[in-house]
Protein backbone atom coordinates (compact mmCIF):
# COMPACT_ATOMS: atom_id res chain seq x y z
CA UNK A 1 0.00 0.00 0.00
CA UNK A 2 1.39 3.37 -0.55
CA UNK A 3 2.25 5.75 1.99
CA UNK A 4 -0.63 7.84 2.86
CA UNK A 5 -1.09 11.34 4.72
CA UNK A 6 -4.29 13.02 5.61
CA UNK A 7 -5.06 16.81 6.92
CA UNK A 8 -8.00 18.80 7.19
CA UNK A 9 -9.12 22.54 7.76
CA UNK A 10 -12.07 23.72 9.72
CA UNK A 11 -13.93 26.33 7.67
CA UNK A 12 -14.19 28.73 10.32
CA UNK A 13 -13.57 31.71 8.36
CA UNK A 14 -13.53 32.94 4.86
CA UNK A 15 -10.40 32.88 3.84
CA UNK A 16 -7.21 31.07 4.67
CA UNK A 17 -4.30 32.66 6.29
CA UNK A 18 -0.94 32.78 6.03
CA UNK A 19 -0.11 30.79 9.00
CA UNK A 20 -2.51 28.05 7.55
CA UNK A 21 -0.33 27.78 4.53
CA UNK A 22 2.86 27.95 5.75
CA UNK A 23 1.84 25.74 8.80
CA UNK A 24 0.03 23.39 6.55
CA UNK A 25 -1.68 23.95 3.25
CA UNK A 26 1.75 24.72 1.45
CA UNK A 27 2.94 21.49 3.17
CA UNK A 28 -0.21 19.72 1.87
CA UNK A 29 1.13 20.53 -2.09
CA UNK A 30 4.07 19.18 -1.81
CA UNK A 31 3.27 16.08 -0.08
CA UNK A 32 0.42 15.42 -3.14
CA UNK A 33 3.62 14.59 -5.18
CA UNK A 34 5.00 12.04 -3.09
CA UNK A 35 2.11 10.36 -1.12
CA UNK A 36 -1.17 9.10 -1.53
CA UNK A 37 -3.31 12.29 0.09
CA UNK A 38 -6.11 12.54 1.83
CA UNK A 39 -7.85 16.48 2.17
CA UNK A 40 -10.49 17.13 4.09
CA UNK A 41 -13.01 20.44 4.95
CA UNK A 42 -13.70 19.83 8.65
CA UNK A 43 -16.85 21.30 8.52
CA UNK A 44 -18.84 19.10 11.81
CA UNK A 45 -15.48 21.02 13.59
CA UNK A 46 -16.65 24.18 12.53
CA UNK A 47 -19.58 23.77 14.00
CA UNK A 48 -17.86 24.60 17.62
CA UNK A 49 -18.21 28.51 16.29
CA UNK A 50 -20.15 28.59 13.35
CA UNK A 51 -23.93 28.59 14.18
CA UNK A 52 -25.56 30.04 11.34
CA UNK A 53 -26.25 28.04 8.02
CA UNK A 54 -25.32 30.62 5.55
CA UNK A 55 -22.60 31.28 6.87
CA UNK A 56 -21.36 27.65 7.16
CA UNK A 57 -22.50 27.28 3.68
CA UNK A 58 -20.39 29.92 2.43
CA UNK A 59 -17.17 29.41 4.51
CA UNK A 60 -16.96 25.56 3.25
CA UNK A 61 -16.81 26.87 -0.34
CA UNK A 62 -14.55 29.27 0.17
CA UNK A 63 -11.74 27.33 1.92
CA UNK A 64 -12.83 24.69 -0.99
CA UNK A 65 -11.79 27.40 -3.41
CA UNK A 66 -8.42 29.05 -1.35
CA UNK A 67 -7.54 24.87 -1.26
CA UNK A 68 -8.01 24.45 -5.23
CA UNK A 69 -6.10 27.63 -6.36
CA UNK A 70 -3.40 27.20 -4.18
CA UNK A 71 -2.53 24.02 -5.99
CA UNK A 72 -4.65 20.98 -4.57
CA UNK A 73 -4.95 19.16 -7.25
CA UNK A 74 -8.00 17.10 -6.92
CA UNK A 75 -6.74 13.86 -10.13
CA UNK A 76 -3.71 13.35 -7.40
CA UNK A 77 -5.51 13.54 -4.04
CA UNK A 78 -9.16 12.85 -2.41
CA UNK A 79 -10.39 16.07 -1.77
CA UNK A 80 -13.85 16.00 0.67
CA UNK A 81 -16.00 17.07 3.24
CA UNK A 82 -15.93 15.79 6.24
CA UNK A 83 -19.52 16.12 6.71
CA UNK A 84 -20.21 14.00 3.36
CA UNK A 85 -18.71 10.44 5.37
CA UNK A 86 -20.93 9.96 8.46
CA UNK A 87 -18.57 6.75 9.40
CA UNK A 88 -16.76 10.21 11.17
CA UNK A 89 -19.03 10.68 13.78
CA UNK A 90 -20.14 7.44 14.25
CA UNK A 91 -16.64 6.23 15.32
CA UNK A 92 -16.26 9.40 17.34
CA UNK A 93 -18.98 8.46 19.54
CA UNK A 94 -16.69 4.70 19.58
CA UNK A 95 -13.77 6.52 20.86
CA UNK A 96 -15.50 8.51 23.03
CA UNK A 97 -16.13 5.54 25.58
CA UNK A 98 -12.32 5.11 25.79
CA UNK A 99 -11.37 8.70 27.02
CA UNK A 100 -10.53 9.66 29.96
CA UNK A 101 -12.23 13.34 30.57
CA UNK A 102 -8.41 14.32 32.39
CA UNK A 103 -6.86 13.51 29.01
CA UNK A 104 -9.50 16.02 27.13
CA UNK A 105 -8.86 18.76 30.07
CA UNK A 106 -5.91 19.32 29.11
CA UNK A 107 -6.29 20.05 25.52
CA UNK A 108 -4.98 23.11 24.28
CA UNK A 109 -8.41 23.93 22.20
CA UNK A 110 -10.22 23.44 25.48
CA UNK A 111 -7.50 25.21 27.88
CA UNK A 112 -7.08 28.19 25.07
CA UNK A 113 -10.98 29.04 25.95
CA UNK A 114 -10.58 28.73 29.30
CA UNK A 115 -7.25 31.31 29.53
CA UNK A 116 -9.24 33.81 27.25
CA UNK A 117 -12.11 34.13 30.02
CA UNK A 118 -14.23 31.28 28.92
CA UNK A 119 -15.91 28.98 31.49
CA UNK A 120 -17.55 25.79 31.30
CA UNK A 121 -21.21 27.64 30.76
CA UNK A 122 -19.81 29.11 27.63
CA UNK A 123 -17.84 26.35 26.10
CA UNK A 124 -19.74 23.82 24.21
CA UNK A 125 -19.22 20.86 24.60
CA UNK A 126 -18.84 20.24 20.70
CA UNK A 127 -15.28 22.28 21.52
CA UNK A 128 -14.28 19.72 24.34
CA UNK A 129 -14.80 17.04 22.26
CA UNK A 130 -12.46 17.82 19.36
CA UNK A 131 -9.97 15.94 19.87
CA UNK A 132 -12.12 12.90 19.81
CA UNK A 133 -13.56 13.75 16.71
CA UNK A 134 -10.16 14.47 15.15
CA UNK A 135 -9.06 11.17 16.07
CA UNK A 136 -11.90 9.29 14.59
CA UNK A 137 -11.05 11.84 11.46
CA UNK A 138 -7.61 10.70 11.16
CA UNK A 139 -7.78 7.05 12.70
CA UNK A 140 -10.30 6.27 9.52
CA UNK A 141 -8.05 6.38 6.81
CA UNK A 142 -4.72 5.03 8.91
CA UNK A 143 -2.37 7.69 7.33
CA UNK A 144 1.44 7.07 8.15
CA UNK A 145 1.81 10.98 8.33
CA UNK A 146 -0.77 13.99 9.28
CA UNK A 147 0.76 17.06 8.28
CA UNK A 148 -0.08 19.81 10.64
CA UNK A 149 1.14 23.43 12.50
CA UNK A 150 2.79 23.27 15.84
CA UNK A 151 -0.57 24.06 17.32
CA UNK A 152 -1.74 20.44 16.88
CA UNK A 153 0.83 18.90 18.15
CA UNK A 154 -0.86 17.95 21.19
CA UNK A 155 -3.94 16.74 19.86
CA UNK A 156 -2.27 14.60 17.70
CA UNK A 157 -0.68 12.82 21.28
CA UNK A 158 -3.98 12.58 22.28
CA UNK A 159 -5.38 10.56 19.13
CA UNK A 160 -2.45 8.26 19.20
CA UNK A 161 -3.02 7.85 23.18
CA UNK A 162 -6.62 6.98 22.53
CA UNK A 163 -5.29 4.81 19.41
CA UNK A 164 -3.51 2.40 21.66
CA UNK A 165 -5.97 2.34 24.23
CA UNK A 166 -8.22 1.04 21.73
CA UNK A 167 -5.57 -1.29 20.43
CA UNK A 168 -5.27 -2.24 23.79
CA UNK A 169 -8.59 -3.11 24.75
CA UNK A 170 -9.79 -4.65 21.63
CA UNK A 171 -6.61 -6.12 20.49
CA UNK A 172 -4.42 -4.27 17.58
CA UNK A 173 -6.19 -2.41 15.17
CA UNK A 174 -4.65 0.88 14.11
CA UNK A 175 -1.07 1.87 13.70
CA UNK A 176 -0.17 4.80 15.46
CA UNK A 177 -0.04 8.26 12.87
CA UNK A 178 2.51 11.04 13.37
CA UNK A 179 2.50 14.30 12.96
CA UNK A 180 4.53 16.05 10.26
CA UNK A 181 5.82 19.63 11.18
CA UNK A 182 7.12 22.67 8.92
CA UNK A 183 9.82 24.24 9.76
CA UNK A 184 10.07 26.23 13.27
CA UNK A 185 9.37 29.56 12.03
CA UNK A 186 6.48 27.74 9.84
CA UNK A 187 5.07 25.79 12.30
CA UNK A 188 4.00 28.14 14.44
CA UNK A 189 3.86 31.42 12.27
CA UNK A 190 3.18 34.71 14.70
CA UNK A 191 0.31 36.81 13.96
CA UNK A 192 0.29 40.24 13.00
CA UNK A 193 0.15 41.27 16.69
CA UNK A 194 3.26 39.70 16.90
CA UNK A 195 3.02 38.29 20.33
CA UNK A 196 0.06 35.09 19.70
CA UNK A 197 0.40 32.54 17.26
CA UNK A 198 -1.55 33.81 13.65
CA UNK A 199 -5.36 32.76 14.31
CA UNK A 200 -8.65 33.67 13.07
CA UNK A 201 -10.45 33.48 16.25
CA UNK A 202 -7.94 36.11 17.66
CA UNK A 203 -8.12 38.09 14.07
CA UNK A 204 -4.37 38.85 14.58
CA UNK A 205 -4.17 37.44 10.74
CA UNK A 206 -3.14 38.27 7.01
CA UNK A 207 -5.69 36.27 4.60
CA UNK A 208 -4.77 34.94 1.62
CA UNK A 209 -7.71 35.71 -0.92
CA UNK A 210 -8.91 38.46 1.07
CA UNK A 211 -9.14 42.08 -1.15
CA UNK A 212 -6.36 44.26 -1.90
CA UNK A 213 -7.66 46.88 0.45
CA UNK A 214 -8.18 44.69 3.07
CA UNK A 215 -4.53 42.89 3.32
CA UNK A 216 -3.24 46.36 3.23
CA UNK A 217 -4.97 47.07 6.03
CA UNK A 218 -3.91 44.06 7.74
CA UNK A 219 -0.13 44.10 6.74
CA UNK A 220 0.32 48.43 7.38
CA UNK A 221 -1.54 47.65 11.04
CA UNK A 222 1.12 44.77 11.46
CA UNK A 223 3.02 45.20 14.65
CA UNK A 224 6.95 45.62 14.71
CA UNK A 225 9.37 46.36 16.93
CA UNK A 226 7.75 47.95 19.98
CA UNK A 227 11.00 49.73 21.29
CA UNK A 228 11.63 51.54 17.77
CA UNK A 229 10.08 54.83 18.07
CA UNK A 230 11.69 56.81 15.51
CA UNK A 231 12.48 55.53 11.68
CA UNK A 232 16.06 56.51 12.99
CA UNK A 233 16.14 54.44 15.96
CA UNK A 234 18.47 50.74 15.18
CA UNK A 235 15.36 48.36 15.12
CA UNK A 236 15.10 44.72 15.90
CA UNK A 237 14.47 42.10 12.75
CA UNK A 238 14.60 39.00 15.03
CA UNK A 239 11.30 37.82 15.84
CA UNK A 240 9.84 40.78 14.10
CA UNK A 241 6.69 39.76 12.49
CA UNK A 242 7.20 42.05 9.29
CA UNK A 243 10.00 40.26 8.64
CA UNK A 244 9.42 36.91 9.80
CA UNK A 245 7.02 37.31 6.71
CA UNK A 246 9.42 39.00 4.60
CA UNK A 247 11.54 35.96 4.87
CA UNK A 248 9.07 33.53 4.15
CA UNK A 249 7.29 35.50 1.07
CA UNK A 250 9.48 37.84 -0.72
CA UNK A 251 11.48 36.27 -2.96
CA UNK A 252 13.75 39.03 -3.95
CA UNK A 253 15.93 38.12 -0.98
CA UNK A 254 19.11 40.91 -1.88
CA UNK A 255 16.14 43.85 -1.09
CA UNK A 256 15.21 41.88 1.89
CA UNK A 257 18.65 41.55 3.31
CA UNK A 258 19.36 45.51 2.50
CA UNK A 259 15.86 46.02 4.26
CA UNK A 260 17.56 44.50 7.34
CA UNK A 261 20.26 46.48 7.17
CA UNK A 262 18.92 49.48 7.07
CA UNK A 263 16.51 48.67 9.75
CA UNK A 264 19.01 48.14 12.33
CA UNK A 265 20.61 50.73 11.43
CA UNK A 266 17.46 53.15 11.66
CA UNK A 267 17.57 53.98 8.06
CA UNK A 268 14.53 52.74 7.26
CA UNK A 269 10.57 53.09 8.51
CA UNK A 270 8.00 51.04 9.38
CA UNK A 271 6.04 51.82 6.72
CA UNK A 272 8.43 51.51 3.29
CA UNK A 273 9.16 47.82 5.03
CA UNK A 274 5.41 47.23 5.26
CA UNK A 275 5.09 48.72 1.35
CA UNK A 276 7.56 46.22 0.34
CA UNK A 277 6.03 43.34 2.13
CA UNK A 278 2.77 44.00 0.60
CA UNK A 279 4.16 44.23 -3.00
CA UNK A 280 5.93 41.02 -2.35
CA UNK A 281 2.78 39.20 -0.84
CA UNK A 282 1.05 40.85 -3.80
CA UNK A 283 3.49 39.00 -6.09
CA UNK A 284 3.56 35.69 -4.44
CA UNK A 285 0.20 34.74 -4.61
CA UNK A 286 -0.32 36.19 -7.82
CA UNK A 287 -1.30 33.15 -9.55
CA UNK A 288 -3.41 31.66 -7.10
CA UNK A 289 -5.66 34.76 -6.27
CA UNK A 290 -5.93 34.86 -10.23
CA UNK A 291 -7.07 30.99 -10.35
CA UNK A 292 -10.01 31.69 -6.97
CA UNK A 293 -11.34 34.47 -9.55
CA UNK A 294 -11.29 32.05 -12.13
CA UNK A 295 -12.70 28.54 -10.00
CA UNK A 296 -15.19 31.32 -8.42
CA UNK A 297 -16.82 31.28 -11.85
CA UNK A 298 -17.16 27.58 -11.73
CA UNK A 299 -18.28 26.37 -8.80
CA UNK A 300 -20.59 23.75 -9.95
CA UNK A 301 -17.05 22.39 -10.69
CA UNK A 302 -15.49 22.06 -7.27
CA UNK A 303 -18.96 20.81 -6.10
CA UNK A 304 -18.54 17.82 -7.83
CA UNK A 305 -14.81 17.31 -6.97
CA UNK A 306 -16.07 17.70 -3.74
CA UNK A 307 -18.68 14.81 -4.34
CA UNK A 308 -16.75 12.65 -5.60
CA UNK A 309 -13.97 12.71 -3.30
CA UNK A 310 -16.28 11.89 -0.83
CA UNK A 311 -17.15 8.68 -2.66
CA UNK A 312 -14.06 7.54 -2.54
CA UNK A 313 -12.76 8.54 0.81
CA UNK A 314 -16.51 6.53 2.17
CA UNK A 315 -14.75 3.44 0.65
CA UNK A 316 -11.88 3.93 2.58
CA UNK A 317 -13.41 5.08 5.54
CA UNK A 318 -16.29 2.51 5.83
CA UNK A 319 -13.99 -0.42 5.92
CA UNK A 320 -12.14 0.68 9.09
CA UNK A 321 -15.35 1.68 10.67
CA UNK A 322 -16.89 -1.99 10.02
CA UNK A 323 -13.39 -3.55 11.06
CA UNK A 324 -14.10 -1.64 14.48
CA UNK A 325 -17.72 -2.04 14.69
CA UNK A 326 -16.76 -6.03 14.62
CA UNK A 327 -13.83 -5.53 17.23
CA UNK A 328 -16.34 -3.84 20.02
CA UNK A 329 -19.11 -6.04 19.12
CA UNK A 330 -21.81 -4.10 17.97
N1 LIG B 1 -0.31 30.42 13.07
C1 LIG B 1 -0.19 29.22 12.54
N2 LIG B 1 1.04 28.77 12.21
C2 LIG B 1 1.21 27.53 11.65
N3 LIG B 1 0.18 26.70 11.38
C3 LIG B 1 -1.06 27.12 11.69
N4 LIG B 1 -2.26 26.54 11.54
C4 LIG B 1 -3.22 27.37 12.01
N5 LIG B 1 -2.65 28.50 12.47
C5 LIG B 1 -1.32 28.39 12.28
C6 LIG B 1 -2.45 25.21 10.95
O1 LIG B 1 -3.44 25.31 9.94
C7 LIG B 1 -4.12 24.07 9.87
C8 LIG B 1 -5.60 24.30 9.83
O2 LIG B 1 -6.01 24.98 10.97
P1 LIG B 1 -7.53 25.17 11.31
O3 LIG B 1 -8.04 26.39 10.69
O4 LIG B 1 -8.27 23.95 11.01
O5 LIG B 1 -7.58 25.35 12.83
P2 LIG B 1 -6.66 26.14 13.78
O6 LIG B 1 -5.36 25.53 13.97
O7 LIG B 1 -7.42 26.22 15.02
O8 LIG B 1 -6.52 27.56 13.04
P3 LIG B 1 -6.75 28.93 13.73
O9 LIG B 1 -6.61 30.04 12.78
O10 LIG B 1 -5.89 29.01 14.95
O11 LIG B 1 -8.28 28.83 14.09
P4 LIG B 1 -9.00 29.21 15.43
O12 LIG B 1 -8.54 30.60 15.80
O13 LIG B 1 -10.46 29.17 15.05
O14 LIG B 1 -8.63 28.21 16.46
C9 LIG B 1 -3.68 23.23 11.07
O15 LIG B 1 -2.77 22.25 10.62
C10 LIG B 1 -3.00 24.22 11.95
O16 LIG B 1 -1.96 23.64 12.70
Amino acid sequence: MATRVLSGIKPSSDSLHLGNYFGAVKQHIKLQEKYEAYFFIADLHALTTVHNKKQLETNILDIALDYLALGLNPEKTIFFRQSDVPAHPYLAIILNNLVPLGLLKRAHAYKDKLNRGETDQSINAGLFFYPVLMTADILLYQPKYVPVGEDQVQHIEIMRDIAAKFNHTYGQTFVLPEALLPSKQEARLIGTDGQKKMSKSIGNVISIFADEATIKKQIMSCFTDPNRIHPTDPGRVEGNPVFVYHDLINQNKKEVKELKARYRQGQVGDVEVKQKLFQAFMTYFEKPRRLRRELYQNKDKVKKILASGAVKASKTAQKTLIQVINRVGL
